[in-house]
């Protein structure tokens, strides 16, 4: 970090940088894998890490940037846990010259200068892959094909741009109706809970969409306890594929997975440098991503990191 004194401003006179980042929590196993992956980058990049985990809150968060300033890191990056309210604590760290990085979910503020880049997914194009292979699926269905949405937490980018995919793509066939749609805060166990309440009043539901895999392992749970089978009775679509995720789609129950990365850790570290070293970065940085079948599950599980 700067040495106090030198009269350095880039705050990486001595050669080391330091990034202060504030994680949105360990809600899911996506989560997990991110933060592993964060922290195995950034020691791999010579970059010293402050690491903090906000639970789910945005006050806590905030609290964490507070103090990456007044801690003087020469970088901060972090992935907001919801998209509305950042503009006053970006505009303080804007003020005491530290660039930001978002990865993985999205601000809204109007004034984009208030963050340098942001890497992430394309939300709105996951959910539209899943609204996608349900229109196909739902091609051969006889009847009504009923959809109970667990989203992720209320005001997040993935609820909002995963919820907003999916319905433009399943308008293609009014077949598809959206019965039943709650926050599950992207948690197993909320997942169970709000699944069990959301089947006992919609028994015609036939289709189960979940905005991560640990909801829809929840939602399983429930459905198992109702007497139906995943992915037979009630088809499932969930989004991430991470290792659990990909098991119960080998496993046959759950139908299709949209893959979202969390493995930014790599990409984060260089456009830290970059940035801290003057370059211009493209403002926003995608990543790659594909969707799995069943059979596309078990082959891929093998080799899967995570
Ligand atoms: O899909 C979910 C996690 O923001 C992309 O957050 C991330 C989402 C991910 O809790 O599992």
């Amino acid at each position: 970090a700067g040495l106090a004194g030198c009269g350095g401003d880039s705050g990486n006179d001595d050669g080391k940088i330091t990034m202060g980042f504030a994680q949105v929590g360990a809600e899911s196993g996506w989560r997990t894998a991110n933060t592993k992956d964060i922290q195995e980058a950034a020691k791999a990049a010579g970059i010293e890490l402050k690491f903090s985990d906000a639970q789910q809150k945005q006050e806590n968060q905030i609290k964490a940037i507070r103090s990456y300033i007044a801690q003087k890191v020469d970088i901060i990056a972090f992935s907001p846990v919801v998209e509305s309210g950042w503009d006053q604590v970006l505009k303080e760290a804007k003020d005491a010259e530290i660039p930001v990085i978002l990865t993985d979910r999205a601000v809204d503020s109007q004034d984009t200068s208030l963050y340098e880049t942001f890497i992430g997914s394309d939300f709105v194009l996951e959910g539209k892959k899943a609204g996608e292979w349900l229109v196909a699926d739902a091609k051969a269905a006889p009847g009504p094909v009923n959809v109970i949405q667990l989203e992720g937490n209320t005001g997040s980018a993935p609820a909002n741009d995963r919820k907003a995919g999916f319905a433009e793509a399943i308008k293609a066939d009014p077949k598809i109706k959206i019965v039943a749609s709650q926050d599950a805060e992207f948690t197993r166990a909320k997942g169970k809970e709000v699944m069990e309440a959301l089947f006992k009043a919609h028994p015609e539901a036939n289709v189960l969409y979940a905005h991560n895999d640990d909801m829809g392992l929840g939602a399983i749970e429930a459905i198992e306890a109702a007497g139906k089978k995943p992915g037979v009775d009630i088809k499932i679509i969930t989004v991430d594929a991470v290792k659990d995720g990909m098991t119960a789609l080998a496993d046959g129950k759950i139908n299709f997975i949209v893959e979202c990365s969390p493995l930014l850790g790599n990409q984060l570290m260089d456009l830290a440098k970059q940035v801290l070293d003057g370059k211009e970065v493209p403002k926003r940085v995608l990543t790659e991503e594909t969707t799995f079948t069943q059979e596309q599950a078990k082959a891929a599980l093998p080799d899967r990191k995570y």
